[in-house]
C-alpha cells in the first residue's frame, strides 16, 4: 500500500472543503475569470494531490523498466507495479492478482477480450449480446469481431426511461449465444444496470459475460466475486487516476485459455524462430513496457477513494443528483434524458430547442464544464431521436452550490433563446 495521508475523517458526512482542497485544479483554474465548475467527470475526473504526488515520487525516485533488470531501480519499480496489481485486486475483490491485467484504458480491455476470447472461441452464426445503451467502445470491437467471424450482434432494447427491458434481454439467449458484454452504468443516461441479475441470466445459459465498469467503479463498491462476472473492465482516468491505464479483470480459467492480444516483450517465456512459448497470466496480456507510472498512480487513486469511502461518495452523489434533477426539471423547457430508477450522478439534458453545443458553449462562459454531443453513444441518441445532449456529471468533490450555478446558467441560456 502506498502511504496516502488521511485527507478526511473515515466516517460521517464528507468534509467538502477538505476534500476539494485535495484537488489543486479546482482552485487553480479560472475560466473567463470565474471559478471552474467542473461537471465533466464522466469523461475524465480530476486527480487529488496524493495521486499527483505519487506520480512525482515515482518519476523522481523510482523509475526504471520493470520485470527485466537486476538493478536496484528496476526492482523498486517492479515491486511498486506489482503492488498496484494487488491494490486493484483488493479493490475489485478478485481472487488472485493474476486475474488483473493492466491495459491502456477500458477500450483496450474490451478489445483484448474481443481478440483474446472472441477470435479464439466464436465462429460463424454465433451471437454476442449487448444493450442499446453501450458506449461505442462496447459496440465497435464486437462488430469488428462479428464481421470477421460471420457472427451476429444482438441488442437488448431500452425503454423510455433508459432501462434495459429485462424480458427482452433474456429472450435474446439461445444456443448460439456465445458472449455477453454490457455496461454497468450508462455514460449517456446514468442508468445503473441490474448487472447482478444480467450476470445470473447469462450464467443460467452458460454464456460468459463481460461488464464495462468505466462509469461504475468511481461511484459504488464493486465485488467481482459477488457479481460472478467473467470479465470486468474499467479505466484509470475516470477514477481520479491518470490517463493511459485501464484494468481488465478476468476469471483465471478464462484468461488461461485465451489467446494473447498483442505479441512482444514480457508476454513470452521463450522465443525461437520456430516457436514462441507464452508467459503465464496476467503477463501473457501485457506485451511491451506497460503503463508503469500510471498503474502505480492508479493504485494511489484507489487508496484515496477507499479512504474517503465509496459509501460516503455514493451518499453525497445521490444528493447531488437529486438536487440537480429537481433544479433542472423546475426550468421550463428543460427535458432530462435518462430517468431510470437507479442512476449514477450523470444528468443528460436538453434546453428547449437550443442545440446542446450552444448550451455547452454558453455554460463555459460561466466557467461551467459540461460535455455536449453524443457521448460516444450514438445509438442512445438515435433511440431518443436527438442528435446530442448536454451532460453534467458529478464527482464527490462537487457541491450543491455548483448545482445552483448550473441551474442559474441554464436559466440564463433558456432566457437568451427565449
Ligand atoms: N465505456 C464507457 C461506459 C465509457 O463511459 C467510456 C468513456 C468508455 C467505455 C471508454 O473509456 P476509455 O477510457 O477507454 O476512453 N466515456 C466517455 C464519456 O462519457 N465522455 O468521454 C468519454
Amino acid at each position: 500500500m502506498s502511504a496516502v495521508p488521511l485527507q478526511t475523517p473515515a466516517s460521517g458526512p464528507l468534509d467538502l472543503e477538505r476534500v476539494r482542497a485535495d484537488f489543486p485544479i479546482l482552485s487553480e483554474v479560472q475560466v473567463h475569470g470565474k471559478p471552474l465548475v467542473y461537471l465533466d467527470n464522466a469523461a475524465s475526473s480530476q486527480m487529488p494531490r496524493p495521486v499527483i504526488d505519487r506520480l512525482v515520487r515515482y518519476q523522481t525516485r523510482e523509475h526504471a523498466n520493470i520485470h527485466r533488470g537486476v538493478h536496484y531501480l528496476s526492482a523498486v519499480a517492479t515491486d511498486a507495479y506489482e503492488a498496484a496489481r494487488g491494490t486493484v485486486r483488493r479493490f475489485l475483490n478478485a481472487r488472485e492478482d493474476r486475474e488483473i491485467v493492466f491495459t491502456s484504458n477500458v477500450t483496450d480491455a474490451i478489445n483484448l477480450v474481443a481478440h483474446g476470447y472472441g477470435r479464439a472461441f466464436l465462429g460463424a452464426g454465433d451471437e454476442i449480446v449487448i444493450t442499446h445503451m453501450e458506449h461505442h467502445a462496447n459496440i465497435v470491437p464486437w462488430q469488428m469481431l462479428c464481421e470477421e467471424k460471420g457472427a451476429k450482434l444482438r441488442v437488448a432494447p431500452i425503454d423510455d426511461a433508459g432501462e434495459v427491458v429485462m424480458e427482452e434481454y433474456e429472450k435474446l439467449f439461445n444456443p448460439r449465444t456465445k458472449l455477453v458484454s454490457v455496461t454497468h452504468v450508462s455514460n449517456a443516461l446514468g442508468t445503473v444496470n441490474p448487472v447482478k441479475e444480467m450476470i445470473a441470466i447469462a450464467r443460467h445459459h452458460g454464456v460468459p459475460i463481460m461488464i464495462d465498469g468505466a462509469q461504475a467503479v468511481q461511484h459504488m463498491p464493486v465485488d467481482v466475486q459477488a457479481l460472478d462476472c467473467d470479465f470486468y473492465a474499467f479505466t484509470g482516468h475516470k477514477l481520479f487516476g491518470p490517463t493511459g491505464v485501464g484494468v481488465l479483470y478476468g476469471k483465471a480459467a478464462l484468461l488461461e485459455k485465451m489467446r494473447p492480444f498483442r505479441g512482444g516483450g514480457d508476454m513470452i517465456l521463450s522465443v525461437t524462430f520456430e516457436k514462441t512459448t507464452y508467459n503465464t497470466i496476467p503477463f501473457k496480456f501485457e506485451a511491451g513496457t506497460p503503463p508503469i507510472a500510471q498503474a502505480i498512480a492508479l493504485a494511489a487513486a484507489i487508496d484515496y477513494v477507499k479512504e474517503i469511502g465509496l459509501d460516503r461518495i455514493a451518499a453525497h452523489e445521490r444528493e447531488l443528483l437529486r438536487y440537480a434533477t429537481e433544479s433542472l426539471q423546475a426550468i421550463p423547457g428543460v427535458r432530462i434524458i435518462g430517468t431510470a430508477r437507479e442512476k449514477a450522478s450523470v444528468l443528460s439534458f436538453y434546453v428547449g430547442d437550443v442545440h446542446p453545443h450552444d448550451v455547452g458553449t454558453l455554460l463555459n462562459d460561466d466557467g461551467i464544464a459540461v460535455r455536449t454531443g453524443h457521448h460516444c453513444a450514438q445509438p442512445v441518441m438515435q433511440r431518443y431521436g436527438i442528435p446530442a445532449t448536454a451532460r453534467a456529471s458529478f464527482a464527490f468533490y462537487n457541491t450543491l452550490a455548483e448545482v445552483d450555478k448550473l441551474a442559474a446558467s441554464v436559466r440564463w441560456v433558456q432566457k437568451l433563446f427565449g
